[in-house]
């Protein structure tokens, strides 16, 4: 059964009878099982994730996926973009809520522009307690010495700390593994994701446009790069799947839950698109997004072209919706992943302002 499916029908099933839950709990431990056992089979991927999570409420499902997936290693997390040092604190509760402050928290460039999101989820992040951080591009630098030809950087955020990496030290940048980025529009630019309309026209995209500059070095860099464009990454976490969310209880779909609802409250918007997520099950599974190899430039104003030349970047350019959430809904559902203490600052609360 595929994930969607899967979804729709355990749903039903919950509404129908009780007996049911304990069909979809059997589901999960057995899907669990084999997870524990690729775990076992196999060395888990080095990854260092690069986010402006704080913004829209899809970096934080990316990054519980990240940490529930055996088959990854996070080696550190970077915040990118904006308001770095209250999400690296943002970070920090996270990891302390899911019980992985092993994961160093590093804090990346606060460098900000025009069009920029807002803090939807500060509330929570501002909860947070507050830990010094170690720069995020030396961390980054650091990591790739230490590991040649091993580190994936997940990039799921506007560019300038991977551009501050090269412009700092590009010999010791091309000798990471690959980049696996959301970014960029190819055919497709911003709609409904639903299929309903015709696809709009590509337009530029956030994570490119708030820094081309960055964008243009990284795509220069000759570092392997595996692109998830809005082409591929328009998918919905809609009312069923959040159901589905809501009918268990771990720190980290307490915490999604949450965050999705500080997420609402400032957007006005119900239903999370899963575009950095799709980036993360792709290092997850790459089925979750088969790539093609194309040249892509990227102009001054952040537009993403397919241009003459040998390939320089691998790119998702359809969506896969039942292998994406097949990877990451069973995922979500079975971690158990549990912090051992109190994650909140001493007389805050997450109550907004
Ligand atoms: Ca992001």
């Amino acid at each position: 059964m595929v994930g969607a499916e899967f979804c729709v029908k355990v749903t039903m099933k919950l509404k129908r009878n009780g007996m049911a839950l304990f069909a979809a709990i059997a589901l999960n431990l057995m899907a669990a099982a084999s997870l524990a056992q690729t775990a076992s089979s196999v060395t888990a991927a080095k990854v260092i994730i690069d986010t402006d999570i704080g913004d829209d409420v899809d970096d934080v499902f990316a990054v519980g996926l990240a940490l529930s997936s055996p088959e990854l290693k996070v080696v550190g997390i970077s915040s990118a973009w904006g308001d770095t040092a209250l999400r690296s604190r943002m970070v920090d509760r996270l990891l302390c809520e899911t019980g992985r402050e092993d994961i160093p928290s590093l804090q990346g460039i606060s460098k900000t522009g025009t069009g920029a999101g807002a803090f939807s989820q500060k509330p929570w992040a501002m909860a947070g307690i507050e830990h010094p951080h170690n720069d995020a591009v030396a961390f980054l630098l650091d990591q790739i010495k230490q590991n040649p030809g091993e580190i994936t950087l997940l990039a799921i955020g506007p560019l300038s700390n991977i551009g501050a990496a090269i412009d700092r030290d590009s010999e010791t940048f091309r000798k990471l593994k690959r980049v696996v980025m959301m970014g960029g529009s190819i055919y497709r630019g911003y709609d409904d994701g639903l299929g309903l309309i015709a696809p709009a026209p590509p337009s530029p995209e956030y994570n490119i446009a708030m820094d081309p500059a960055a964008a243009q070095k990284l795509f220069h860099s000759g570092v392997p790069i595996y692109m998830m464009p809005l082409d591929s990454t328009q998918l919905k976490f809609d009312e069923t799947k959040r159901a589905l969310l809501a009918s268990i209880s771990t720190p980290l779909t307490d915490s999604l839950q949450v965050l999705t609802a500080e997420w609402t409250r400032v957007t006005h918007q119900p239903t999370p698109t899963m575009f950095d997520v799709v980036a993360a099950a792709y290092l997850v599974d790459p089925k979750a997004c088969p790539v093609t190899p194309l040249h892509i430039e990227v102009d001054n104003a952040g537009s993403t072209r397919v241009q003459p030349g040998l390939p320089n970047a691998n790119v998702c350019l359809q969506q896969q919706e039942e292998a994406f959430f097949k990877v990451l809904v069973p995922r979500l559902m079975n971690q158990r992943l549990t912090g051992t203490h109190v994650c909140i600052a001493p007389g805050k609360t997450s109550a907004a302002p």
